[in-house]
């Protein structure tokens, strides 16, 4: 069949049956994913057992919750963001700390507190580096924001997220900070290690077709948001990272590598009660 004649062919699959009460984005969408499919389909010359097998893997992929992690993967999310930087833009709207995915694994609800937040239960401390992350939230005009709302969600030292991985405690590495009169928050919390795809799930088994890894770079999850503000959603990576510009998931951005400092002032140590053993 020709393009023509496939679109032809959608229309009556789908239009011509309309009856009713007809959602009309949902029919313009639909009648134009499936124009694609079948143009591809027809293209590829895509066989019998080759669009089952397609069916087979989404089906797979979202009993296994990893739809979301395929978005990430196959760059999705981030175009997503590239089309929401490009509309932004147009609009004069510049400036600011970059937004990045918000990737698969955010969970609401976790606890909250006023300009700072211990945000590990403790259970890593003999092996984990502890970490103090820290900034002040600038409105449009650069003035700092008091009580914006400051979600932070990161990973364990072996890469995985609390709530996805049960033998972590409830919002363990995700907490809630509101920032303080000088628009600041601060959290003590412990170095993240970059994520992995779970080598066994169906994300992998698609990377490992397309000859592609499924690492992350440690990253740190961020929502910021304030009443009557855009909410920006974005990520920091920690420097030094082997996959730092390497990311699966194509979240890295300039501006999102902020220098990280080791602190060895004992002072310092104390003052942060980071002294060995770390508790
Ligand atoms: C992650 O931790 C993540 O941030 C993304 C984008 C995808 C998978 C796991
Ligand atoms: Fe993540």
């Amino acid at each position: 069949m020709n393009h023509a004649q496939i679109d032809q062919l959608v229309k009556t699959f789908i239009q011509d049956k309309a009856e009713g009460d007809v959602n009309h984005r949902v029919q313009t969408v639909v009648v134009r994913l499936l124009g694609d499919l079948f143009k591809a389909i027809e293209d590829l010359d895509l066989q019998p057992a080759e669009i089952w097998k397609g069916i087979e893997y989404l089906t797979d992929a979202g009993k296994a919750n990893e739809l979301g992690l395929l978005a990430a993967g196959l760059g999705l999310e981030r175009f997503i963001d590239i089309r929401s930087d490009e509309a932004e833009a147009r609009l004069g709207l510049t400036g600011g700390t970059p937004r990045t995915i918000e990737g698969p694994l955010y969970v609401a609800g976790a606890p909250e507190s006023i300009g700072f937040t211990r945000m590990d239960d403790g259970t890593e401390s003999d092996k984990a580096d502890p970490l103090i992350i820290e900034g002040t939230v600038y409105d449009a005009d650069g003035k700092p924001l008091q009580n914006a709302k400051v979600e932070i969600w990161h990973a364990n030292t072996n890469g995985c997220y609390s709530y996805f991985d049960k033998s972590q405690s409830a919002f363990n590495l995700r907490r809630t900070i509101y920032t303080d009169a000088n628009g600041h928050y601060k959290a003590q919390s412990i170095m993240p290690v970059g994520y992995a795809c779970p080598p066994e799930g169906t994300t992998q088994a698609l990377l490992d077709m397309l000859g592609r890894h499924g690492n992350r770079p440690a990253h740190i999850h961020y929502f910021i948001s304030a009443p009557g503000h855009r909410k920006l959603t974005t990520q920091i990576n920690i420097d030094g990272d082997e996959y730092l510009w390497d990311d699966f998931a194509f979240a890295s951005r300039e501006g999102l590598v902020p220098p990280v400092n080791e602190i060895t002032d004992p002072d310092l140590i104390k003052q942060n009660g980071l002294e060995r053993p770390y508790k």
